[in-house]
């Protein structure tokens, strides 16, 4: 017992492995992903956060844990090489969060409804489709596979905002 990994810690921009493409997940990768996911979950459960990408844990896989409720009744997905296949025309706006920019909101917009292909922990090929708050989490986290950030959806003058207000409230933290 007690031989649990130490907790991942997430990254916070600017950090460079946010700003990467990461690699699609090969056969080969197996036991990586598979020592990944439950401290991926740990590190998502524990911040809180209903996703988290695998480049925010410093991994370059294409992997991406999603749980819209992680209170009681969890509802734990994994995504392997999770890939859009078609957006809406319709868009729609919510304000978004994310994990390596703590403390930070703001209104996106993006496509209202997404179908998402990728595969299960089984190796199972899986479509998605979804619309509301798991659209946006599933685009938001495919993002990050991306390199992309919330931010990058906003205003140079917002984003510049952000990221700011972001370094200062770190810094005072430190203090
Ligand atoms: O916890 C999170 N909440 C959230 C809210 C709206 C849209 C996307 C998200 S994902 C975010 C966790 C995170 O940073 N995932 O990468
Ligand atoms: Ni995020």
């Amino acid at each position: 017992m007690s031989d649990a990994p130490p907790s991942l810690p997430i990254l916070i921009a600017p950090h460079a492995s946010l700003k990467q493409r990461a690699r699609p997940v090969l056969p080969s990768d197996a036991a990586e992903w598979r020592a990944l996911v439950p401290r991926m979950f740990d590190a998502m459960y524990r911040a809180p956060g209903i996703g988290l990408a695998a480049p925010q844990v410093g991994s370059r896989l294409r992997l991406v844990v999603i749980d819209l409720m992680p209170g009681e009744k969890r509802e734990p997905m994994v995504l392997i090489n999770p890939e859009i296949m078609a957006v809406s025309a319709e868009q729609a706006t919510r304000e978004e969060g994310c994990l390596s920019l703590p403390g930070q909101y703001a209104d996106v917009t993006r496509p209202a409804e997404v179908r998402v292909r990728f595969l299960d922990e089984a190796g199972a090929k899986r479509d998605l489709s979804a619309e509301g708050l798991l659209a946006a989490c599933l685009q938001h986290e495919i993002d990050h596979l991306d390199g992309v950030l919330f931010v990058d959806h906003l205003s140079t003058l917002k984003r510049n905002m952000i990221m700011r207000r972001l370094a200062k409230e770190l810094r005072l933290k430190d203090l």
